[in-house]
This record gives C-alpha cells, sequence and structure tokens, in this order.
C-alpha cells in the first residue's frame, strides 16, 4: 500500500517544526519528490467527475472591488513539497488521517493540497503571516470536499486568539461537489496585531459519521486598498499652525500639530482653550457616493483623563443633517492616556446633506480632558455590501 509512505502523518505534527522546515525549504522549485504521488486507491477511484481538472482559470472574485498588492502567501499553490509536506504550511493531521501535496487535482500550476479525515475529525495547514495593523485584506483559496459532512473553507485568526472579531471564516462547502468552489474573506486587521494566521481548515459537522477528503489549491493573501473618504487625514502634510487642507478646518487657537503621532511624524493637536469647549472637524470628500451607503470610521486617538471616575476626555461624533434634523452616532475615549483606535458605524441616510456644511466627522474635547486630545490616521470607508 501506497499510503504507507504518508504514515508520518497519522497524528498531529508540530506546528512550529514544520514552519521551520518550510522556511528553509522556500525558494525550491524543483520536481515533485516522487512520495506525493497519488495513491493507486485515489487514482481507481476518483473522488469527483475527471472534468474538474480542467479548470482553465481562476474564477472571478465576488468581492465588489478590484484586488491589489501582491500575492502573500507563500506556497499558496502547493506546487513545492518536501518529503509530500508542503513547505512554508505547516499541517494539523487527526490520527487516522493524512494530507500531502496532491497531483490529483488542481486549479493552477500541477498541484493542490489534499488531506483526508476520518469521521469527527478537524484539519488544518495554517500559514503565519506578517500584516499591517488596521489595513484591509482579502484572503482567498479553492475548495473542493468529497463525502463532506462538515465544511472545507478558509479561516483567519490571530496567533494570540485575543483580537476583538476574530477568528473570522468563510461560509465553505460541504459535501460531495463536482466543482472547486472559490472562498473569500475580507477582513481589517485589528489595531493590536502584527502577524495573523491563515488557516485551510475542515471543520466536521454535528453528528459527523463519514471519512471525508478534501482539497486546497491557489490560496492567496492580498492587501486591498479601500478608498479612504478623509484627506490629508494622516497629517503628515500640516503645516506649523496644524493646517493640512480644507478638508480639516481650523478653529485657531484650539488646533495645532503634535510630535507625538500614532502614524509617521504628526498628529492633530487640539488644545484647551479657556472657558470653552475644543474641538476639530473634518469633512468627507465626495460624500455624496456615501448616501444610503453604510460606512465604517476608524481613527487613532490619545486622550488622557483629569478625574479617572469622571466622563470621557473626548467623544468622537461622525453627524450629518437630514431636513435641518441632525443624524448622528458616537463613541468615547476611554481616557487611558494611550492610542487607542475609536470606531463608528453608520448607514447614512438616503436624503441627507452631503455638504461640508452638514456632513461633519468631530472631535469634542471634554473638560475632563487631561492635556491635548491627538487624532491621527483617519479612515472613513464603504463597507461592502453583503
Ligand atoms: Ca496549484
Ligand atoms: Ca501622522
Amino acid at each position: 500500500m501506497e499510503l504507507k509512505a504518508y504514515r508520518f502523518f497519522g497524528r498531529r505534527i508540530a506546528i512550529g517544526a514544520l514552519v521551520i522546515l518550510g522556511s528553509m525549504w522556500s525558494g525550491c522549485t524543483g520536481p515533485a519528490p516522487s512520495i506525493t504521488s497519488p495513491s493507486p486507491k485515489d487514482s481507481a477511484q476518483p473522488p469527483v467527475p475527471g472534468r474538474i481538472v480542467a479548470l482553465p482559470s481562476f474564477p472571478i472574485v465576488r468581492v465588489n472591488e478590484p484586488v491589489s498588492g501582491d500575492n502573500q502567501v507563500q506556497n499558496g499553490g502547493f506546487e513545492t513539497a518536501l518529503g509530500g509536506a508542503p513547505v512554508a504550511w505547516a499541517l494539523s493531521i487527526p490520527e487516522g488521517g493524512t494530507a500531502a501535496r496532491s497531483d490529483e487535482f488542481y486549479t493552477e500550476g500541477s498541484h493542490c493540497l489534499r488531506a483526508s479525515v476520518p469521521a469527527d475529525a478537524p484539519f488544518e495547514a495554517v500559514e503565519e503571516l506578517p500584516v499591517i495593523p488596521r489595513k484591509t485584506y482579502l484572503v482567498r483559496a479553492m475548495v473542493l470536499t468529497k463525502d463532506a459532512s462538515g465544511r472545507g473553507r478558509i479561516e483567519v485568526r490571530d496567533p494570540e486568539g485575543k483580537a476583538e472579531g476574530f477568528p473570522v471564516r468563510s461560509e465553505g462547502v460541504t459535501g460531495t461537489i463536482d466543482a472547486w468552489s472559490l472562498q473569500t474573506l475580507r477582513f481589517t486587521v485589528p489595531a493590536s496585531a502584527k502577524k495573523l494566521v491563515i488557516s485551510l481548515a475542515y471543520t466536521p459537522g454535528a453528528g459527523a459519521n463519514t471519512s471525508a477528503a478534501i482539497w486546497f489549491d491557489q490560496c492567496e493573501l492580498h492587501q486591498l486598498d479601500p478608498k479612504n473618504y478623509l484627506a490629508h487625514a494622516t497629517f503628515e502634510d500640516a503645516d506649523a499652525t496644524g493646517y493640512v487642507s480644507t478638508w480639516w478646518p481650523n478653529n485657531d487657537p484650539s488646533i495645532g500639530i503634535s510630535r507625538d503621532a500614532y502614524e509617521g511624524t504628526k498628529a492633530k493637536e487640539i488644545r484647551p482653550v479657556e472657558g470653552k469647549d475644543s474641538y476639530l472637524a473634518a469633512c468627507a470628500a465626495d460624500a455624496a457616493e456615501l448616501l444610503g451607503k453604510t460606512i465604517r470610521v476608524r481613527v487613532m486617538v490619545k486622550a488622557a483623563r483629569k478625574d479617572p471616575s469622571g466622563p470621557t476626555p473626548v467623544v468622537m461624533k461622525l453627524a450629518c443633517k437630514v431636513a435641518a434634523k441632525e443624524h448622528a452616532v458616537q463613541t468615547e475615549h476611554p481616557g487611558n492616556g494611550q492610542w487607542t483606535e475609536l470606531v463608528l458605524e453608520d448607514t447614512v441616510p438616503k436624503d441627507a446633506d452631503p455638504t461640508s456644511k452638514s456632513f461633519q466627522l468631530l472631535f469634542l474635547r471634554q473638560s475632563n480632558a487631561d492635556g491635548p486630545v491627538l487624532v491621527d490616521d483617519a479612515i472613513m470607508e464603504l463597507l461592502p455590501s453583503p
């Protein structure tokens, strides 16, 4: 039985060891080691009709924006392997299961990753990748399943498992399907994360009682560059008075520029003004494009409280006018003296006034603020429709 060649995969493999193995081997593009040939059993009983082998091209991504930036996944096409194990990937294989590079089916090159699992057993292949905090990414992969009661899918998580909103999972595929399925996930990296784990996973279904086979190919990670409706919002081009552009109107003397920055070397500074509240306002560029759409605003803000038990030192508010009435959402800074990401989501009313007089993002420095309030790296973006 050629399956014996895979016997050493028959238990969970230490993930760290394979990551090291992968990095040692990266760059190798030599011919396939013979160990990765499909077993006679698999060749005799193809799990899905042969026509899927010949998929000529990668299907169009079902995400309403172009993919930009280079693919960052190493060996995402599973063309390179060492002893049957795809380099750069760490495999977690259940007892009684197998996983290896395979030339049985593929959507690109001449190989894919094939795993078979016994009933109720999970499988995953993971790659840990550096990412830029707060940037938006798209991960995608081609997935095929046979006799699956669970799901073959993509999962993205942070290595420590602490980031809010993670893990995220694609819908996945199940059963026996006769064509490759494109799985995609769009996500924004948390401000606290510098690395993420991309997992090509099989998650067993409830009451799973059959063994399943899963194939993966063409896993890619791309950084996206969605439009930012706040212009000049890193403040790196601010002059000495803090002026950057008409999109950030100055109301001296409360607005200045600080060298204490989250990004680059400059941030906006909201100074205390004796006898009145001080604030910073931003107007959205092309706000008419946002009417009726769901938007998300993310801004790094640093502020401290005078009175630890008192109210917030700064309120971030997104406001517009609908027939002279205010429509607004707002959030507060915890006042911990740290750069903290403040996030607002809102569906902009269809009949809102999009002019800069009405449609504004405001940072309202409160009387409980200890010293200046700092603002940097502001992003206002459309959320893709579901
Ligand atoms: Ca491939
Ligand atoms: Ca900056």
